[in-house]
Formats: C-alpha cells, sequence, structure tokens
C-alpha cells in the first residue's frame, strides 16, 4: 500500500454519439455538480481540473458498415487520446468523465502512448468488444474494446475518423469484472481471444476478495505495470446506478465496487481511469440521478485513495488537553 502523492488531472469529456440516448453528454457537469473536485481536494495529491473538451461534430456522419457517427466518433477520441495523453505524460494520473463508453478508445489509446505495457480493468455489464460486423446495435459505445485489440485488427473495417490509430493492446492484457449482458459475437470473441473475464456469476461463486486477487494476479504477476481502470457505472445494480442508457439488473452491489477500487488503488499503479456512461436523462428522478451521481464521485474518489477507513493525512498527533 502506497501514500505517494500523485497528481490527478480531470478532463470532462461531454460526448454522446458512441450511443443513440441523449443525455449522457451532460455526465461530466452532473459528477462534478456532485462534489467531485472538494472529494479529491480531501486526498493527500494535488488536483488539476483540466475542465471539459470541446467537440467538434461535422455536419455530414454518414452510417459506415453499420456502425453510426464513425467519424463524429473518431475525431472525439483523436481528441481526448491527445489530451490524455498529455496529462499523463506531465506525470499526473489521469481521470476522464464521460459520456458514453466510447471515449475509451481515446482514453485507452492516449495513455498507452505514454505506457505502452499498461494493463486494462474493463468493469462494465458489458464487454464492449463487438466489432462492426457482429453489432447488434451499430453503437461504438459497445465497440469500444474491439478497436483496441491487436488480436481483432483483420475483423476491422477502415472506418473514416479512425485513420489516427491502430490497435495497442493484447487480449492478454484485459480483465473484465461485472459481465452480465453479453452479445453471441462478444463471447465467441471472448472465449477464442481466451479474454480473462469475471461475470457477476463468477463474482458469485468466488467471491469479489478472490476476484480481485486473480485479476491483479493476471496483470501483475509477470512484472509491476500501469493500469487503466475504464469503470462503466451500469456495472453496478440499477437500483444504485439507475441514470444510466442500459440498467441492467444484478450488478455490483455498492461494496463489491467499492473494494474493486480500494485493490486498484493500493496496487499503486493507477495511472489513467474512465468514469463513464452516467446519464441524467434516464433517472426517474432527481433523487436517481444524484445517487448515481454521487456514486460516480465515490468510485473515482476510492480509486485515487480515500478509504473506508479513514486516513490520517492532516492529523499528526492526538491534540493533548491537559
Ligand atoms: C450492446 C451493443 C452497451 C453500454 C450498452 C450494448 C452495449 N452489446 N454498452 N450500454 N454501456 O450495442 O453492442
Ligand atoms: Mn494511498
Ligand atoms: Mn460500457
Ligand atoms: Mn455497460
Amino acid at each position: 500500500q502506497q501514500s505517494r502523492a500523485q497528481s490527478v488531472a480531470v478532463i470532462g469529456a461531454p460526448f454522446s454519439k458512441g450511443q443513440k440516448r441523449r443525455g449522457v453528454e451532460h455526465g461530466p457537469k452532473f459528477i462534478r455538480d456532485a462534489g467531485l473536485l472538494e472529494r479529491l481536494s480531501n486526498l493527500d495529491c494535488p488536483v488539476h481540473d483540466l475542465g471539459d473538451l470541446t467537440f467538434h461534430h461535422p455536419e455530414k456522419d454518414d452510417t459506415c458498415m453499420q456502425v453510426r457517427f464513425p467519424r463524429t466518433v473518431g475525431r472525439a477520441n483523436q481528441l481526448l487520446a491527445g489530451a490524455v495523453s498529455s496529462a499523463v505524460g506531465a506525470g499526473h494520473t489521469c481521470v476522464m468523465l464521460g459520456g458514453d463508453h466510447s471515449l475509451a478508445i481515446g482514453s485507452v489509446e492516449g495513455h498507452s502512448r505514454q505506457c505502452p505495457d499498461l494493463g486494462l480493468i474493463w468493469v462494465d455489464a458489458h464487454t464492449d468488444v463487438n466489432t462492426p460486423a457482429t453489432s447488434p446495435s451499430g453503437n461504438l459505445h459497445g465497440q469500444s474494446v474491439a478497436f483496441m485489440l491487436k488480436e481483432l485488427q483483420d475483423k476491422m473495417p477502415d472506418l473514416p475518423g479512425f485513420s489516427w490509430m491502430k490497435p495497442f493492446l493484447s487480449s492478454r492484457d484485459l480483465v473484465y469484472i461485472g459481465l452480465r449482458d453479453v452479445d453471441p459475437g462478444e463471447y465467441y470473441i471472448l472465449k477464442t481471444l481466451g479474454i480473462q473475464y469475471f461475470s457477476m456469476r463468477d463474482i458469485d461463486r468466488l467471491g469479489i476478495q478472490r476476484v480481485m486477487e486473480e485479476t491483479l494476479d493476471h496483470l501483475l504477476a509477470r512484472s509491476q505495470r500501469p493500469l487503466h481502470l475504464s469503470f462503466d457505472i451500469d456495472a453496478f445494480d440499477p437500483s444504485l446506478a439507475p441514470a444510466t442508457g442500459t440498467p441492467v439488473n444484478g450488478g455490483l452491489t455498492y461494496r463489491e465496487g467499492i473494494y474493486i477500487t480500494e485493490e486498484i488503488h493500493n496496487t499503486g499503479l493507477l495511472s489513467a481511469m474512465d468514469l463513464v456512461e452516467v446519464n441524467p436523462l434516464q433517472g426517474a428522478s432527481r433523487a436517481a440521478m444524484e445517487a448515481t451521481a454521487a456514486l460516480a464521485v465515490d468510485v473515482i474518489a476510492s480509486s485515487l485513495g480515500q478509504c473506508r477507513v479513514g486516513s490520517h493525512v492532516r492529523v499528526d498527533e492526538i491534540p493533548s488537553s491537559k
């Protein structure tokens, strides 16, 4: 357990064209309004808010090989990748606030420019590993991982908007946690590439403690390396995170989610993270929306060192009453 005061950079990515529902572009604002920066200021690390990126949407962006908004999503990710690469290169732990999960393409790619040996932990109800040919929806937020994986390179078409990148991640450098809604083509990819994953059923069988032990063992046993955490809020049970586009029953409990992030923090290796798919317009009520945003803040703070048992960052001694 390290208490190195690594600085943090926060980048907002108000973007929603990786899926069809409106509202997820307001995620960064709602997560900030739930008190993110105040909470991070309680940790023993300097925090730099780099503000929100401004995305320029091309006027015409026709569907290509069933993929919706390829140019818009591709260019947004190109911009984000540059921002994440700069933040990590400047020595910060980078926190990306989404936006939909297609943004992980740019976030992880930008991180990997600085840290080519990174390991990726993907916490999600979904695998987001459809190729354009297996995607049932055409939504790019369900395809992010397919753009990253070297093993899928020859299954991926050259899409407009994506010529700036090429696959950079090996399937053995990825672990999924929380899966419970996997499409048939995605399951085939998981199995044929031998990707390490822990579904909700696996968490039921093994317990979250074993799951994290095996996750970190898989990624770190051979050598220490920077970690990227890509956290989709829909990994949580919909009772905890109702304000998201695709809630799926039977998700992570609060304690399981926080245990995951505490364990990742305790490696001392977290180098960048994403918190995506908070959609304030999907909450049935203001309370539902605020609960989801507050949960997102807890996940980020816990990833960066807030622990349930507390800390003594600002206490040097017990004040004497004598
Ligand atoms: C489906 C697809 C997805 C999030 C839905 C759904 C993917 N597998 N991801 N919500 N966050 O369209 O590819
Ligand atoms: Mn710490
Ligand atoms: Mn996702
Ligand atoms: Mn998801």
